[in-house]
């Protein structure tokens, strides 16, 4: 077989995209579908890890943050959620007031978390002046933190129940105190599979679109794509594609999240869980194909830790936070637990032989604290 310099493939497709990705080539649609399909997952890993190193060194970023769920309340009935609340039985979820969500917060935060990371339900009795009244209080209790909060869905749903545009509601939510917004409600742009796995009303280009217009206003959001359920290799590739054309134009994502299904208590708990080739090739396909996009993610509380740290040689350059309080994927059998310790998360970079880095929400080198919370030590 005509090889390579430096990777011996066991898949010989992978060799001309291998040339490209020397040459830092753009791959095409057909490359991305040839590394979605390749049966030859390290040739496949071996390829991403060259753009990782290319990027990022031997770095891999983390942080210290927290999660708050405000609601998990919904008029949206998602196929993929193990989360949401119907909104005619309110009354056995969580839906905080104001006071009662700082207080939430106030559990587990000291200045060593840097972010607070914001999702919830789509609720219809909170519009506008409850997440900015919620933002405010948030930021006038813990001065310090990066709110990164709401995403494209929730911003779509919170614009229309308020009756107000897009961009009024994220100009007024910026004066409140949004520092950015999460990646996620993207799951996979084909219309076929969103029939399927999602109701919520923001279809693919909806979503793309939000993202447009908070880019516009000037603040970073990060991406992502739900795999690992009915979805073809080509729609995953279709939707990196779009996410790719998107950056070309605004430059706008920081970061890019693959999610990685959780069937369990779900409407779709037949499929079977996707084990970590599919995790891996996953990671590698994304690094390839979005070469306009900084980071990619390997999100441990979806991947497991195990997954997440292999993942660093597969493309990944981040491994997400202390995540305390996570609530969406452990609702859907999520096995990671609630909450990483710093000393746990630089431990397992360390193992995978990269350096830990920890950062905020924008990718900015911290300190490591002197006297950490608790919670996160
Ligand atoms: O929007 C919902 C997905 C997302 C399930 O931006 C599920 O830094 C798997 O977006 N199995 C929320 N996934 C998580 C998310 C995220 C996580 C970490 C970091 C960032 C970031 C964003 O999780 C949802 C949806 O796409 N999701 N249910 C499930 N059963």
């Amino acid at each position: 077989m005509d090889q390579h310099p430096g990777i011996r493939f066991e898949d010989a497709r992978l060799i001309p995209i291998a040339r490209k990705v020397d040459a830092g080539e753009r791959l095409s649609r057909e490359d991305g579908v040839t590394l979605a399909t390749s049966p030859d997952l390290l040739g496949v890993g071996r390829l991403a890890n060259t753009v990782r190193e290319r990027l990022h060194g031997d770095v891999t970023y983390y942080n210290i943050n927290r999660h708050l769920n405000p609601t998990n309340v919904c008029v949206a009935s998602c196929a993929l959620c193990a989360y949401a609340v119907p909104y005619a039985r309110a009354s056995e979820g969580w839906t905080y007031t104001v006071d009662e969500a700082v207080h939430v917060a106030e559990h587990d935060i000291d200045e060593s978390v840097s972010e607070l990371h914001i999702v919830g339900g789509l609720h219809p009795k909170l519009d506008v002046t409850y997440y900015e009244a919620l933002f405010a209080a948030l930021k006038q209790r813990f001065p310090w933190i990066h709110l990164k909060a709401l995403t494209m869905v929730e911003l779509d749903f919170i614009a229309s129940v308020s009756r107000i545009s897009i961009d009024e509601l994220i100009e007024r939510l910026i004066r409140a105190g949004l520092d950015s917004c999460p990646g996620g409600g993207a799951e996979i742009f084909a219309p076929r599979v969103r029939n399927i796995i999602c109701d919520h009303k923001t279809d693919g280009q909806r979503w793309l679109e939000v993202a447009r217009t908070v880019h516009r206003h000037g603040i970073k959001t990060n991406c992502t794509m739900l795999y690992g359920h009915v979805e073809r290799p080509e729609e995953r590739v279709d939707h990196l594609i779009a996410l790719r054309n998107l950056q070309d134009e605004t430059h706008g994502f920081q970061c890019f999240i693959p999610l990685s299904f959780h069937p369990a208590n779900t409407k779709l708990a037949d499929i079977p869980q996707c084990g970590g080739v599919l995790d891996l090739q996953t990671i590698a396909l994304s690094r390839l194909m979005l070469d306009n996009i900084p980071h990619i993610k390997a999100y441990w509380i979806m991947l497991g830790e195990k997954i997440a740290q292999v993942a660093q040689h597969f493309g990944a350059n981040d491994m997400d936070g202390t995540v305390i309080d996570e609530r969406v994927t452990y609702a859907a059998g999520g096995t990671a637990g609630k909450g990483m310790p710093v000393s746990r998360i630089t431990f397992l970079i360390r193992e995978a032989g990269r350096t830990p880095v920890l950062r905020d929400t924008l990718y900015r080198p911290l300190e490591r604290p002197e006297v950490p919370v608790s919670a996160a030590v």
